[in-house]
């Protein structure tokens, strides 16, 4: 279905178009932009409220500066739709975040617009102020470089290291914080309370509103003028203000809160901005799904809906005859209160993914023992291993890429103190239309070289709720090592997943078939996929038997002993990276005993892959349910051909 754009927004190609416009087009702009949006991604889905509320926000900043040699940042990315789309790439939005097509999120290789790759959350002040010193040092003072963060994402430790430094510079930074009080679930923290202080304090926005008419009135005379502006203004908010505003103490120059969707004060205050050399921050006030109606109502269901139907708001699900099998994720949500309702010790942690991860399952049953950080895994992390040493039993759930932000805390706090944490790591495998900064492809690998650790993936919902229903026990919880859990995004394989809880002996795995010439081993669901597999070859009168390893440390090496004496020929499928994985403790083993045998690895390669649908990503790399079989019988065709 072709989306037609609006008039004005039809021929805008690129952001001169849009500086070619007279001003007073703008609000026509943003609101043909705003349809584009809608139109597209009812249709094709996406990220959606971010974006909405960044349209006027995106449109004064194009406006305004000189993309690309301003050097524009977007922290996370999932709200640079309408940049995307103004900066070339609006014939081809159809695309966005389908296999081969445009990419999510802003990305280097795509456009020389996107000044910087983004898809984890609070790296763009850091990365900005790179581009600003990096300007100086080659000498380009007349570049602008422009940082754009949420209130989400400002919680975080690493956008205070980038003001902590940026504050202690001359570099031209400008910090656009797009405060919608918003994470994808409404924002949390002390922060968030400041921001909400400073945007309604009565005395501040009197200050604020003389500062701005003074520096409004001023800043048609020249240089020497506006410096003498901002030191009134500097020491006006100084005594005003008694030195309170956070940013200024980072001696970051603070302006705003200033309304986000003014588009004409907009780009008045941002040329303004243009002339005050330094680090400084412009605090917008924004709504997220600024303009339609369900998504500023529903912000978090809103955050990236799916499909709907944009005249009536409804969001389109499937209908399905039968029952189908649950989330992986709500199979956590429920079985952590079903097991917190039994042992009062356990709490549950999640970094600012309570909806994502299905931690606000219980957050709703036991509020007091289920804990939001805000888009902070680092802290999430050392967090669970101060409450691990009271004795509590921690279950801190964090999708597995954005686990790589805490793998020092992993270490240092967890595994050094010898701390049973339990870590779930939701969306491991791939991600899908995420793409490569979400895919979780590399948990296998990092977590197995810890000690004291164990790692388990379930192939099913049953083994899910087994895995976490031992974890939490007395004997793990006192043997000293912390445990990590990782499963998929989607749905599982069992609609009846509510199976009785049973504990598995750590480092167990399990036989699924006996089989000739051939043993598969997997791990996790994508042991599914060898099911299916195994089905089809059978149709060939190939059997190949397979082994659900459930760990990959410790291993089940009474099993693999087994194997390796029956079988000359293995193949390892991980939903992870080759390199340090699941099939490479396999070899590990293979050695370390003595064996010999032909071992094929099916995994991820050592290469980025992009974003799709995970299915399609699989196929690509060669575990989908075809390459699996083909996979076995190359190496049973290639053996016959050998000894033939
Ligand atoms: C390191 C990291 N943790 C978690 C996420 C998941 N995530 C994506 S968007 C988002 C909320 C961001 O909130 P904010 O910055 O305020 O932007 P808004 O969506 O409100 O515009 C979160 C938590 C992420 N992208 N990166």
């Amino acid at each position: 279905m072709l989306i037609t754009p609006g008039k004005l927004l039809a021929k805008i190609d690129k952001p001169e178009d849009l500086r070619n416009l007279d001003q007073t087009a703008l609000p026509q702009v943003c609101a043909e932009l705003r349809q584009f949006i809608v139109d597209n991604v009812s249709v094709y889905g996406g990220h959606f409220g971010a974006s909405l509320g960044v349209v006027e926000l995106t449109v004064a900043l194009h406006y305004v500066f000189n993309t690309p040699d301003d050097q524009l940042v977007w922290d996370v990315g999932h709200q640079a739709y309408g940049h995307k789309i103004l900066t070339g790439r609006r014939d081809n939005f159809h695309t966005n975040r389908f296999y081969k097509g445009l990419s999510g999120f802003p990305k280097r290789k795509e456009s020389p617009y996107d000044a910087f790759g983004v898809g984890h959350s609070s790296t763009s002040i850091s990365a900005a102020l790179g581009m600003a010193v990096a300007s100086q040092l080659q000498n380009n003072p007349k570049r602008h470089h422009i940082a754009v963060i949420g209130d989400g994402a400002m919680t975080a430790g690493l956008a205070f290291e980038g003001m902590n430094h940026a504050g202690s510079t001359e570099a031209d930074l400008l910090i656009i914080l797009n405060d919608n009080c918003m994470s994808i679930d409404p924002n949390v923290g002390a922060l968030r309370e400041y921001l909400t202080d400073i945007t309604t304090s009565p005395t501040y926005n009197k200050v604020k509103d003389e500062v701005w008419n003074l520096l409004g009135k001023m800043s048609n005379f020249g240089k020497s003028a506006q410096d003498i502006v901002s030191k009134i203004e500097t020491g006006l908010k100084a005594s005003l203000l008694k030195q309170s505003n956070l940013f200024e103490s980072l001696h970051l120059r603070y302006f705003g809160p200033i309304d986000g969707h003014d588009i004409d004060h907009l780009v008045s205050v941002m040329n303004d901005l243009k002339d005050i050399p330094g680090p400084k921050l412009l605090h917008c006030l924004t709504v997220k799904g600024k303009g339609y109606g369900p998504a500023e109502k529903d912000q978090t269901k809103w955050h990236a809906p799916g499909l709907f139907d944009k005249v009536t708001g409804e969001i389109k699900k499937k209908v399905y005859d039968t029952p189908q099998p649950p989330k992986y994720q709500d199979v956590f949500g429920h079985t952590l209160v079903e097991l917190a309702e039994v042992n009062e010790k356990i709490v549950g942690v999640t970094p600012a993914m309570p909806s994502g991860s299905s931690m606000n399952i219980m957050m709703k049953a036991i509020p007091d023992r289920a804990f939001d950080v805000g888009i902070a895994e680092q802290h999430a992390v050392t967090f669970s291993a101060g409450m691990a040493t009271q004795g509590q039993v921690v279950f801190c759930n964090i999708y597995s890429t954005f686990m790589q932000r805490a793998y020092d805390q992993v270490i240092h706090d967890v595994c050094i103190q010898e701390l049973p944490v339990i870590f779930c790591l939701d969306r491991a495998g791939f991600a899908g239309a995420d793409g490569p900064t979400h895919h979780g492809a590399y948990d296998l690998a990092f977590m197995r070289c810890v000690p004291n650790m164990i790692v388990s993936s379930p192939m099913n919902e049953q083994e899910l709720r087994n895995l976490m229903f031992t974890a939490q026990s007395g004997t793990i919880q006192e043997g000293k090592q912390a445990f990590t859990i990782r499963y998929p995004r989607g749905e599982g394989v069992m609609p009846n997943w509510k199976t009785p809880l049973e504990p598995i002996e750590i480092g167990k795995g399990r036989k699924i078939r006996d089989g000739r010439e051939v043993a598969i081993l997997t791990i996790g669901p994508i042991g599914n996929y060898a099911v299916t597999a195994c089905n089809l070859l059978e149709n060939e009168h190939i059997q190949p038997a397979h082994y659900d390893m459930r760990f990959v440390k410790p291993l089940d090496e009474a099993m693999l002993h087994e194997i390796f004496q029956r079988y000359d020929k293995v193949l390892t499928v991980e939903d992870g990276c080759l390199m340090g994985g699941f099939g490479s403790a396999v070899l590990e083993f293979m050695t370390d005993h003595g064996y010999v045998a032909r071992v094929k690895r099916l995994g991820i390669p050592d290469a980025i892959i992009e974003h799709g649908e995970q299915i399609d990503l699989h196929r690509e790399c060669g575990f989908d349910p075809q390459g699996i079989a083909n996979a076995v019988r190359e190496l049973i065709y290639t053996e016959r051909a050998v000894t033939a």
